[in-house]
């Protein structure tokens, strides 16, 4: 119900740089906090852990579930997603494009250590889903980029992401906007506690 509202996205500015897009990539690592964690232990657990959470997508032998991006921070010109994705299925499978109404292109990225420094890159051929496994993109490791984003991404709202895999199709998962620190997806921050 609470679509990203593109249209207001239109009157904001945002000031990219090269500088500011790499204080971004930086600053995904950084915010790892637990204030909205532990804001939400005593929220009543019953009301939180059911709080929102979708049932799993269904496409061929793919499943898809605990969806949720992060909230955007001012001028913060990218914005993370999160999926697992479980392949009940005898073969591998592949997510291999992602769109997004909510921004210009959507990129599927892993972490990776170059040296000493943490860094976040592109995977040109996609993502692997083998088979009888689930493979979870989480703050920290893999995940979908939103870049060139129609606005900003507001806690609360939803954004609409097309997944394509090579071999299942394409499907339509909505993201839930979490707190811009969350780890997991609305329910999953008690069994983290
Ligand atoms: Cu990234």
């Amino acid at each position: 119900m609470n679509k990203l509202s593109l249209g207001a996205a239109m009157g904001v500015s945002f000031l990219i740089s090269a500088a500011g897009i790499a204080q971004a990539h930086d600053h995904a690592q950084r915010v790892g906090g637990s204030a909205m964690v532990m804001a939400q232990a005593d929220a009543g657990d019953n009301k939180v852990a059911g709080m929102d959470m979708a049932a799993p997508v269904k496409l061929g032998d793919l499943e898809i579930s605990g969806p949720f991006a992060r909230a955007t921070l001012p001028n913060q010109p990218v914005a993370g997603g999160y999926v697992t994705i479980t392949n009940n299925g005898s073969a591998a499978d592949r997510l291999v494009s992602v769109t997004s109404p909510a921004a210009a292109m959507v990129q599927i990225h892993e972490m990776a250590m170059e040296g000493d420094v943490m860094k976040m890159r592109e995977l040109p051929d996609g993502l692997e889903i083998p088979a009888g496994q689930s493979v979870t993109l989480s703050p920290g490791g893999l995940h979908l980029m939103f870049m060139k984003l129609n606005g900003p991404f507001e806690q609360g709202s939803k954004v609409p992401v097309t997944l394509t895999f090579e071999k299942a199709g394409s499907v339509e998962v909505e993201l839930p906007v979490m707190p811009a620190n969350a780890e997991a997806p609305a329910g999953h921050d008690q069994m983290k506690m």
